[in-house]
Formats: C-alpha cells, sequence, structure tokens
C-alpha cells in the first residue's frame, strides 16, 4: 500500500498530463492523442516518483534515462517534461509549430529531458539496451526505462533486442508495454497477433510483470519490483487508448487525428470535471 496523498498527487499529475495532451494537439491541428493518453498515468509516476533525474541538469551523468520508443507519443511526454520543470509549460501551446522544439516527434538535440530522438518504430529497445549497457561498463547504477507500443512490437527488431537484452543480463533496463490493443490500422491480434506476451518474453529471459496501466499503486508496485529484479523486466501495461476522454477511449480514429473544436470542449471539461472529482 502506498501512501494516499502520493496516489492522489499522481492522479492529478496524470490528469494534467491528459489535460496538456489535449490541448496541445488540438492548437497544433494534428498529433497523437490516442497513445498519448494512454501513457499517461505512467508517465506521471516515472517523472514524479520513479525516476532519478533532475530538470535543471538534463545531462546528469547519474539520471535514469527514458527512452519514449512509441515516439507519436510526445505529447505527454513533453508535458511531463514542462511539468518536471525542464521547460515552460506555455511552450506546450507551441506542438509542431515551425520555429519552436517541440515537434511532432521528440528530438534529443533541441528538447530538454529528451534522452533519445524517435519516432521511426521498432528501435528504442535496442538505443535502450546501448545504454543500459554503457550504464554497466561504466560502473552507474542509472536504470533505463523503455516506452513500447503493442503495435510497435510487432516488429522484428523489437525481438532482437529483447535477445540482446537477457544475453548481455541487463538488470538495468525496464520496457514498459503499453499494451492498448490497438495500433494503426486496427486491432493488434487482428493485424500481427502478439499473443501470449507474456510467456513469449519469459522465453527471451526477461521477467514479466502485468498491471493495469491506469492503477497508480500498479504501477508503483511494477516499478518497485522490477527494480529489484536480477533481469531484465517488461511491465506489460494493460491500458484504454484515448482513456480519460470518453469519445476516444478504446477508438482507432483519434490515433492520429486531433479533436475537432466541439470535441476539445467536450473533452476538456471531462477532464475538468475529473479533477473535481479527485479534488472532492
Ligand atoms: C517504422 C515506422 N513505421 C510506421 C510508422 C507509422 N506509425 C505511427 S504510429 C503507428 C502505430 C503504432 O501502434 P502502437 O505501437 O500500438 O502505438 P499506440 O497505439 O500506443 O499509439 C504507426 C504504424 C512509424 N512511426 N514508424
Amino acid at each position: 500500500m502506498h501512501d494516499k496523498s502520493l496516489i492522489k498527487d499522481l492522479q492529478r499529475k496524470a490528469l494534467k498530463i491528459r489535460k496538456h495532451v489535449i490541448e496541445s494537439v488540438y492548437r497544433a491541428g494534428s498529433g497523437h492523442p490516442g497513445g498519448s493518453l494512454s501513457i499517461a498515468d505512467i508517465m506521471a509516476c516515472l517523472y514524479f516518483h520513479e525516476m532519478r533525474h533532475n530538470p535543471k541538469n538534463p545531462q546528469w551523468e547519474d539520471r535514469d534515462r527514458l527512452v519514449l520508443s512509441k515516439g507519436h507519443a510526445c505529447p505527454a511526454l513533453y508535458a511531463a517534461l514542462a511539468m518536471a520543470g525542464y521547460f515552460d509549460e506555455e511552450e506546450l501551446k507551441n506542438l509542431r509549430k515551425t520555429g519552436h522544439f517541440l515537434q511532432g516527434h521528440p528530438c534529443m538535440k533541441k528538447v530538454p529531458g529528451v534522452d533519445m530522438s524517435t519516432g521511426s518504430l521498432g528501435q528504442g529497445l535496442s538505443v535502450g539496451i546501448g545504454m543500459a549497457l554503457a550504464g554497466k561498463l561504466d560502473g552507474k547504477d542509472y536504470r533505463v526505462f523503455v516506452i513500447l507500443g503493442d503495435g510497435e512490437i510487432e516488429e522484428g527488431q523489437i525481438w532482437e533486442a529483447a535477445a540482446s537484452a537477457s544475453h548481455h543480463c541487463l538488470d538495468n533496463i525496464i520496457a514498459i508495454l503499453d499494451r492498448n490493443s490497438l495500433q494503426i490500422d486496427g486491432p493488434t491480434e487482428e493485424i500481427l497477433s502478439l499473443e501470449p506476451l507474456p510467456w513469449r518474453w519469459r522465453s527471451f529471459g526477461w521477467d514479466v510483470i502485468e498491471i493495469d496501466g491506469h492503477d497508480m499503486e500498479e504501477i508503483l508496485d511494477a516499478l518497485h519490483e522490477a527494480d529489484k529484479n536480477k533481469r531484465a523486466t517488461l511491465i506489460i501495461a494493460y491500458t484504454i487508448k484515448g482513456k480519460g476522454v470518453s469519445f476516444m477511449e478504446g477508438t482507432l480514429s483519434f490515433h492520429g487525428k486531433p479533436p475537432s473544436k466541439e470535441q476539445y470542449i467536450k473533452a476538456m471539461s471531462e477532464l475538468e470535471q475529473a479533477e473535481e472529482e479527485l479534488n472532492g
């Protein structure tokens, strides 16, 4: 059991991330709300509790690293980074705008706090493994978190990376799979089935933890357990694409489409209502 005030605080942070996602994608007129909303709770737990990082020193050598391998979900990453203090929250309003640094996929050279440029799916786990291996070679105790999409892991490179993590005995890498069961073209199980997922990853030498990816207690417990594991860990977080906005939940249409003005107003009022309920 975790402290109730911590859980509430993280839930508030996740709601704020969701509001920023809707606001920034709406203002941009493009972007990926569905897969950003599904990772909001995970992002809140990572940036506001679990990760060792310092917004005043984004390049701190001993920081935990985060690779958002499903880079299209960067509106959630940008929101978390801004809220943590890496840059001004006002900048979120300039998502995807020419002349500004928050582009449609994250760039490590432009955005403070972004550890890896991503967007071309399938590559982030390999990069994360490189970082984890480098940490071992350098005698560092930082951890590497990699957030994967379930459509993304239909790509072959992911499985080569999975094999190399166990080959190199990397206990400092924690991958989190956003198992929202939808990719861009439809349900993952119809496009290229992934199940039985836990079994597949275990057979590659990983420890696997399965959780509800919207339950703060479960996310925190899983991260804690993963930290203690002596092998690479995959947390399969069962989530809902579009979580938190009724008409986006579980739908394909908001994978890569902004809300209309009416939809934006409805989405924001739903999230504000959820905030009021949380604050009692
Ligand atoms: C190599 C590559 N191929 C195709 C795309 C286009 N693309 C963007 S998002 C996406 C679907 C990803 O599905 P999933 O990983 O399940 O993401 P989520 O549903 O969580 O948003 C695709 C195919 C891409 N970004 N990179």
